[in-house]
Order: structure tokens, then sequence, then C-alpha cells
């Protein structure tokens, strides 16, 4: 069989001599932001990447292809509102049908994982919705961060979900989320939750710790690294989320138009509050992500990801 997926040469050739590439969602171009700040964001996450010294891989599907590495151009074809909404099961559809599609984190962690990527980052990955119990509105990531074996670097969960009992599902399933140079969980926006994690002090602390997850435990699930939002963009917005979940209650919004639409209302009540915040901690983390891994190319014992 064909190789279902399309790997750039820069990023062949990064992975192939064991240096650190990157993984990057493009659910945030196509559905979290939009234009032109979606795709500003998107390539100044990339920056972020270049300038800790790792290559970005920016994943998404273009005209039914799955891409490892989208251009510019590529980029900008996700960001007019127009491109899908893509969780793992989405993807079959989207290539049979040609379509453009931006990736979730779900999404992003199959591919990445299987084109050998260690590591990738996001804003924050999807959970345990309010209201669950009633609506059964769980992201999908949930499921692939227990079966996928990839480092999940994010702020938490984000702060329009119950983040409590996302905690509590993690914990279930056995997915491990250590505080990056914090002990608490941090809430996406803002920095506190109340939720206690364990610390890891540095890149090279939490390499230790993921080699010791294979050989110790045998561990397949991903492994999630929370970093809170620079101080100085943090923003407490938890009056803005109220509202704009009683409004997507009232418009009977569900299914995958909830996530986009909530953070799209959030960002309007805090008059743009939220999107600096959003727009710091995605590149912070694609920051921190490099860090990450450069300590895992150096340990070349631990290989993450499986091949197809
Ligand atoms: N974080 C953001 N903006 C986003 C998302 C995360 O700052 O748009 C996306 C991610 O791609 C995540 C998805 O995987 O929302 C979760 O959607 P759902 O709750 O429908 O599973
Ligand atoms: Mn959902």
């Amino acid at each position: 069989m064909q190789n279902p997926l399309d790997i750039s040469h820069e990023i062949s050739c990064t992975l192939n001599r064991n240096q650190p590439v990157v993984a990057l969602e493009s659910s945030v171009i196509a559905q979290g932001l939009s234009l032109p700040v979606n795709v500003e964001t998107a390539l100044a996450v990339e920056q972020s990447v270049r300038d800790a010294g790792a290559v970005p891989a920016t994943i998404g599907v273009i005209d039914g292809k799955i891409r490892v590495g989208l251009t510019e151009d590529e980029i900008k074809s996700l960001a007019d509102g127009a491109a899908a909404k893509l969780a793992v099961r989405d993807i079959p559809y989207a290539l049979a049908k040609k379509l453009n599609g931006g990736t979730t984190v779900s999404a992003t962690m199959r591919i990445a994982a299987m084109a050998g990527i260690s590591i990738m980052s996001t804003g924050g990955i999807g959970g345990i919705h309010r209201g669950a119990c009633e609506t059964f509105d769980m992201s999908a990531d949930l499921w692939e961060l227990a079966r996928t074996p990839i480092v999940v670097v994010c702020s938490g969960a984000k702060a329009v979900l119950d983040i409590s009992a996302t905690s509590e599902w993690l914990e279930t399933h056995g997915v491990p989320v250590y505080g990056y140079q914090t002990s608490e969980l941090p809430a996406f926006y803002s920095s506190s939750t109340g939720i206690s994690i364990p610390k890891v002090d540095d890149a090279s602390d939490l390499a230790e710790i993921l080699k010791l997850s294979g050989s110790a435990v045998g561990a397949r699930c991903a492994t999630i690294v929370a970093v809170h939002v620079p101080k100085e963009d943090e923003v407490s917005i938890v009056p803005h989320i109220e509202k704009a979940i009683k409004e997507a209650s009232e418009k009977g919004i569900k299914g995958k138009e909830l996530t986009p639409y909530l953070l799209a209302r959030v960002g309007e009540h805090s008059k743009g509050e939220s999107l600096k915040a959003n727009i710091s901690l995605l590149k912070n983390n694609a920051r921190v992500a490099s860090e990450i891994a450069h300590s895992l190319c150096e340990d070349t014992e631990r290989r993450m990801g499986f091949t197809v």
C-alpha cells in the first residue's frame, strides 16, 4: 500500500538524522481562530519552534492528502473558515472526498506518531464538557491520549470544559499529566485549578521520566506535559465562560461545533483578552515542546511512536 502520509522533505531528513521535530495541530487554524490572526499565529508558533532549534511539522489534510509539514500557502488554505474539522474518525472520509481539513489534537497525535514524531504542541486538549453526564460530550482527544504514545504539550484542558472530570478521566485511563515547572494543573487562560500534578523541573528531567515509563511499566499511552500561560498574559474569565456555555445551550449547539463556538464567544465577551492569552500560550508551549524534543533526541534509547 502507498504510504498514506505525505511528509515534507525537511521533516523526513530531520527525523532520519534524529534531530528534533515538533508536530503542531491545525484545527486551531481552521476552527480555533479566525483570519488573519489564525495564519499569523500559526506562522508565529512555527517560528517559536525554529527559534528553539527544532523543526515544526504542522499537520493537516490538503486536497485529500495527509500532509506532515504544511507550507505557508497550505496553512492559508485552511484558514478561511471552509476547511473541515478532523478528528481521527473523520480522516478517511476527508481523504476519499479530497477535502481540506484542520486536524484536532486526536488526529494530530495519531498522524505524528505514524510519522515517527515523538512530541506535539497545542493550546489545550479537548476533554469532558460540562454537563457530559447528560450530553455524553467527551472529546475524542481523550481516547487518543489513552492509546497513542506521544508527548502532548498543552496548557491543560480548555477552560470551557469540566477540568476536574477531565483530570479524573485521564487518571482512570492511566494517562500521566506532568506540570512543567508547576505543581498545579493549569486552566488554559489562567494557571490555577487547584488540581495537583507532579512537577518536572526541565526537559531533561522529563526525558528521564519518559524513558522509565517505557522501560519500567511499558506504558503505551500519551504523556501530557502541562505548561501554564506566561504570567503577564494570564486572564481570569470565568463569567465569560459561563455566559458562553449558557448561550450554546440556548441555541442547541452541540457536537463538533461546540468547542469552536465556545472559544469564539469567550473571545468576544472578553474583548480579545482571551485571544491574547491563547496566542501567548500557543507560542510558549511550542517553545517548551522544542526544548523537550531536544532532550528526547539525545536519549536514543527511547523512541516513541509506531510505524505504518
Ligand atoms: N485549543 C485551542 N483551540 C482549538 C482547539 C484546542 O486553543 O481550537 C481544538 C483542538 O484541535 C482540540 C479540539 O483537539 O479543539 C477539541 O474539539 P472537541 O472538543 O470537539 O473534541
Ligand atoms: Mn465534542
